[in-house]
Formats: structure tokens, C-alpha cells, sequence
């Protein structure tokens, strides 16, 4: 059980901004650590500040490298920066093997900036919520934006995006696979289209087919049409930060436009049905099925009902009844 006074104490050096308090509750979270989502209740209402751009696209896309440039620039300006890279699709535990990927090493030694892994730890999902929950975390450390990345186009991957206010999707010339990523859905929660290495063949190509498909939508929510930044080569230091700068400036106009619109609040309402639902699951579902696995009872259940000994209904009430217990244990966590 987590001493009250040590949870307060915590709680007290994560608002004072302190990296080591807020790196080991952000791995507690992970971890799914009794005591971890306490902390985050007692931290939420000093969250709502931060501004949180998400950054998505397939490997390789060159994320890292234009996340490391957007620091650069919100350092600049004196904001504090909180990055958050994760990575759905690989299943280590801790940060090493993502932390030596993640191309922001020039911001290493500046305690402005404060940069953490998140993988999906064990079978079952969740990471986007650990997502939702270090996001709050690093935004009650008092930093100013907070930039998350994470790899891919899949459902969970929109999940993990949509804790953010602005969404870049980062396109490169020539991967085969974009039009592709943007028909997985993306392409509706995109609020800006990056089209990064443009100095590759394909890249007059790739806007001429982002531009036709955003002439297909007749309506923009807010007036809002995304806008294709073509960023090159991240070699050409001047062409690349002047790119950068457009995308630094294309994200904090979609950020007064939400501002100056209905649109934030229905976007934070989005957020907090999306952490509401997540929560429930760590709640209501998550013990049951964790509990289920490792007693091997899923197994069982699975070959009785495909022996038709019972059927997934029946067996879902039983399992009902029998874990209302557990779920009043996980309420205490
Ligand atoms: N030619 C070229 N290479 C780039 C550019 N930006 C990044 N790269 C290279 O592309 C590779 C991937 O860059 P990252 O920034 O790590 O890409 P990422 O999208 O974060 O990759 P993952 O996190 O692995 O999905 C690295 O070798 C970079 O050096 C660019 O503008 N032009
Ligand atoms: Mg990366």
C-alpha cells in the first residue's frame, strides 16, 4: 500500500516541475502499479495548460527528426517541452530500445526539456491510456507543449493522437504506403499534412493527391482546410528549419482556430469521453481479464465454448457475477 505522505510528497514535486518524480510515476503508470492513477487524480486538476500537438505516420517517416527541430523552437521562445514517443507496435519493456531511436539528443542536457518512452508492456491494450495518463503528468510538471509521437495508423494508434489538440500526420515521397495510411483513417483526424524530405521525386506528386482529396471534402470543420507543409531535407539546414518554422506556425494558428471556435470544446469533450471509456476499461474490464489469463480460466472457458458446452453469453454472466469482487478491489487502487 502507497503511504499517503510519500503519494503528497509526489504529487508536490511533480507540480515543482521535478523529472526523476514525474519519470517514476510515468513508469508506475506503465507498470499499472497500485497507487499510479491515485497520483494522477490528485494531479489532474492542475492539468489543462499545456498545449499538446500528436505527430503520426509510418517508421522512418522522420518524426523524431522534426520533433527534435520543433523543440528547438519552442526553446526559442522560452516554452518548456514535454515529448512523449510511443510506440504501439513494439512490445519491450522500458525505454532503452526506443530512447536510442529517439533522435532529440541534442535537447539531452537541457532540463527544459524532459523526453520519455511508452511501449505496450504485457498482451493487453491500455497504451493509450498510459499515454493520457503521462500526458496529464507532464502537463502538471508545468510544461508548455507537449509533443507525442507514435508510429503508424491503426485504431489505437487515433486513440493515442486524439489526446492531442493539433494532429500532424508526417507523409514521405515515394513510401507506396501513404494514400493507404490515410484511407486507415487518419486522414480525418489529420489537422496538418506534412510532407517531409520533399526534395525526393514524389513529392509534387504526393500534394497533388493530398490536395484532391482534401477538394473531395465539401465541408471543413471551422473553416478549417489542413494545410500541406512541405518540409526538405533535413540535411539543408536552412531549407529544414524554415520548414519547420511554417509547421510551428501552421500548428499554433489550427490551435486559435480551435480557441476561436466551438471546436476546443468539442475536441476536449472527444478527450474526456475517450479517458472516460479507458478508464472504465482499466477499471471494470482490465482485472477480469488479467485474472482470467493468468488463472488460465480464459483457456478453459475458450475450449468449452467451442465444444458447446456453454456459449460466450452464458459465460459472460458467470464471469460477471464471480469477478464483481475484483472489480471492488481494482476501485482501491
Ligand atoms: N533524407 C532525409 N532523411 C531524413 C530526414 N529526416 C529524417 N531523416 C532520416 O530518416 C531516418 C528516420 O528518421 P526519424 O526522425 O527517426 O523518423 P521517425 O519517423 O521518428 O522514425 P520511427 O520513430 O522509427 O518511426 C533517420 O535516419 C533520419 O536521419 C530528411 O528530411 N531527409
Ligand atoms: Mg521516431
Amino acid at each position: 500500500m502507497v503511504n499517503p505522505l510519500d503519494a503528497t510528497d509526489v504529487i508536490l514535486k511533480i507540480l515543482a516541475g521535478e523529472v526523476r518524480a514525474a519519470s517514476r510515476l510515468i513508469r508506475n503508470l506503465e507498470d499499472k502499479l497500485p497507487g499510479a492513477k491515485a497520483s494522477v487524480m490528485a494531479l489532474f486538476p492542475h492539468t489543462g495548460r499545456a498545449r499538446i500537438v500528436g505527430l503520426t505516420g509510418a517508421p522512418g517517416a522522420g518524426k523524431s527528426t522534426l520533433v527534435d527541430r520543433m523543440i528547438s523552437v519552442s526553446r526559442k521562445q522560452s516554452k518548456t517541452v514535454g515529448v512523449l514517443a510511443v510506440d504501439p507496435t513494439s512490445p519491450f519493456t522500458g525505454g532503452a530500445i526506443l530512447g536510442d531511436r529517439v533522435r532529440m539528443k541534442s535537447h539531452g542536457e537541457d532540463p527544459d526539456v524532459f523526453v520519455r518512452s511508452l511501449a505496450t508492456r504485457g498482451a493487453l491494450g491500455g497504451l493509450s491510456a498510459a499515454v493520457g495518463d503521462a500526458v496529464h503528468v507532464m502537463d502538471a510538471m508545468g510544461k508548455d507543449l507537449i509533443l507525442v509521437e507514435t508510429v503508424g495508423a491503426g485504431q489505437q494508434e487515433v486513440d493515442i493522437i486524439n489526446h492531442s489538440h493539433t494532429v500532424i500526420l508526417v507523409l514521405t515521397p515515394g513510401m507506396g504506403d501513404e494514400i493507404q495510411a490515410i484511407k486507415a483513417g487518419v486522414m480525418e483526424i489529420a489537422d496538418i499534412f506534412v510532407i517531409n524530405k520533399a526534395d525526393r521525386e514524389g513529392a509534387g506528386r504526393l500534394e497533388n493527391e493530398l490536395t484532391s482529396m482534401l477538394n473531395m471534402v465539401s465541408e471543413f470543420p471551422g473553416h478549417w482546410r489542413p494545410p500541406i507543409i512541405k518540409i526538405g531535407n533535413a540535411g539543408d539546414e536552412e531549407a529544414f528549419a524554415r520548414g519547420v518554422e511554417n509547421l510551428a506556425g501552421a500548428a499554433e494558428q489550427h490551435f486559435q482556430m480551435l480557441l476561436n471556435t466551438k471546436l476546443m470544446d468539442e475536441r476536449m469533450q472527444r478527450k474526456a469521453k475517450m479517458e472516460l471509456r479507458e478508464a472504465l476499461h482499466h477499471i471494470l474490464l482490465d482485472p477480469v481479464l488479467n485474472d482470467l489469463a493468468e488463472s488460465g480460466e480464459m483457456e478453459r472457458i475458450a475450449i468449452r465454448i467451442m465444444k458447446k458446452e456453454t456459449d460466450p453469453h452464458r459465460a459472460s454472466r458467470e464471469i460477471t457475477r464471480k469477478y464483481l469482487d475484483n472489480i471492488q478491489a481494482s476501485l482501491r487502487s
